[in-house]
């Protein structure tokens, strides 16, 4: 108990130097109290079997945390899983002391004790999300939903996807740097490419030249048990009742460690109106890729009628799926199968060619160009700059600079890539410049895809840029970019 009051003081004092003047209540009022996520195990079932699982909830027992316009995030997060952890808040750019990193940003949190936060968050849809070991594949992950300070009368549903096994994380992670022979036996790509690593500028120069053999191109390192939308198969899917001729606004989150998905909404044409929180020109579709980290918003204007209306979320490049179904009061909600008849399409930048961000960041010529090149060694290494983390060297930014960075993937999987800390513009893919969204999770595809991001070095620190499929970034694809003091 010592312990927490000391380290709410000590957090008091600290974001009393900072946030004075931003403060969203009248100085006579007392504070609003903090809002209260517990992390803890519970139980779902999963296909008829139970699992133990971890979950992040607040009052009430609802999953993660949903804040109105102005509202503040000020949260006590209390650990009652029964081991020590920590919680990211993947979308939001606080300062970088509430980041929730192990290692850069605090300690993990220990069993039985609190934290606290308060930062002014960034509207849109997030998540929340364990930085600590395997534990996101223990489902340690919820929404973080911001509402955006706008009118809009669509009803509400927000959708976690996950990729479930009943294995155990540390026993999967295992596996792979066991079976040696999906990576040691290949050979290398050879005539193939290799983007010169040199020819941005880079203050940190690159320890090893990436030689390393990539693997023949493929989209899955694990076969899971299931694929959950809010916590639930096909088997037994979540029924989101709606009006006839309603206006329905999806969050979708894919939460999944190590799966892409196609969101497949069938007959209902649907506009994306945001991804990671951001707001894009609407583009219309019926087949959406969300990689792992990524957010998107849908916004589907239904028919008038009573019906049901799947929206599926399809495992990129197979037949497997999860989903919900929208459904009317009187409509008669068929089942489907958790396989289809045809495998979906590989996660790809299809829909980020046409995305265009509604609030773009100011242009500007650059100040900083970065690569970073992104590597793989048998039997399961993953790199950034030919390091690992742990053994990398911080990238460095100076605080007001326009910072390009590039990212080239010459290995044979795609990498979801995601920068702490900061929102940025995609500026570029495969060489082909555009006015991209904003984003802080971006595809880089497999075998030889660049695309190029820029953003503003706003948020003094050292923040973490990694891979979001959990396993390449627990076998190494982490890094940090620095702010130079
Ligand atoms: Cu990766």
């Amino acid at each position: 108990m010592n312990r927490r009051v000391t380290r709410r003081s000590l957090l008091a004092r600290g974001l009393a130097a900072t946030a004075t003047a931003a403060l969203p209540w009248p100085v006579s009022a007392q504070p609003p109290s903090p809002a209260k996520l517990v992390i803890a195990r519970r139980m779902i079932e999963v296909n008829r079997e139970p699992a133990s699982v971890f979950g992040i909830t607040r009052d009430g027992g609802k999953p993660g945390l949903v804040l109105e316009p102005g509202e503040r995030f000020h949260v006590t997060l209390e650990n009652r899983a029964g081991l020590p952890s920590l919680i990211h808040w993947h979308g939001q750019t606080p300062p970088p002391a509430q980041d929730g990193v192990p290692g850069l940003s605090q300690p993990p949190l220990p069993p039985d004790q609190r934290y606290d936060y308060d930062f002014a968050p960034r509207p849109g849809t997030h998540w929340m999300h364990s930085h600590e070991g395997l534990q996101e594949q223990m489902l340690m992950a919820a929404p973080l939903i911001v509402r955006e300070d706008r009118r809009d009368d669509a009803q509400e549903a927000v959708v976690l996807l996950h990729d479930f096994s009943f294995a155990d994380a540390a026993e999967l992670f295992a596996k792979l740097g066991a079976g040696q022979g999906a990576h040691a036996g290949h050979m290398a790509m050879a005539g193939q490419d290799q983007p010169d690593p040199h020819a941005a500028h880079r203050p940190a120069p690159v320890a090893k030249a990436p030689t390393a053999p990539s693997s023949p191109p493929h989209l899955h390192d694990i076969e899971y048990d299931a694929y959950l939308a809010n916590d639930r198969t096909l088997n037994d899917p979540e029924v989101v009742r709606v009006e006839r001729g309603g206006r329905v606004r999806l969050r979708l989150i894919n939460a999944a460690t190590a799966t892409s998905f196609i969101v497949d909404t069938g007959a209902i044409t649907a506009r994306a109106v945001a991804v990671d929180g951001d707001a894009v020109e609407p583009v219309e579709g019926t087949q959406f890729p969300l990689a792992m980290g990524q957010r998107i918003d849908l916004l589907l204007a239904l028919p008038r009628g009573e019906g049901a209306y799947p929206v599926l979320m399809r495992r990129e490049g197979e037949a497997q799926r999860t989903g919900i179904i929208l459904a009317t009061q009187k409509a008669q909600v068929v089942k489907l199968a958790p396989m289809s008849q045809r495998k979906a399409a590989a996660a790809g930048l299809d829909l980020e060619m046409k995305l265009r961000a509604r609030d773009p960041l100011p242009r500007r010529a650059a100040d900083r160009r970065l690569t970073v090149m992104l590597g793989e060694q048998p039997p399961y290494i993953w790199t950034i700059n030919g390091q690992t983390h742990g053994a990398h060297r911080p990238m460095t930014v100076r605080q007001g600079e326009r910072v390009q960075m590039t990212f080239v993937n010459p290995t044979g999987m795609m990498h979801p890539m995601h920068l702490h800390g900061h929102h940025f513009q995609v500026t570029a893919l495969n060489g082909r410049a555009i006015d991209g969204a904003m984003r802080d999770t971006v595809i880089v595809p497999a075998q030889g895809g660049r695309v190029t991001v820029a953003f503003d070095a706003d948020n003094p620190g050292e923040w973490a840029l990694h891979c979001h499929n959990l396993y390449h970034m627990a076998a190494g694809m982490m890094t940090t970019v620095k702010y130079e003091a």
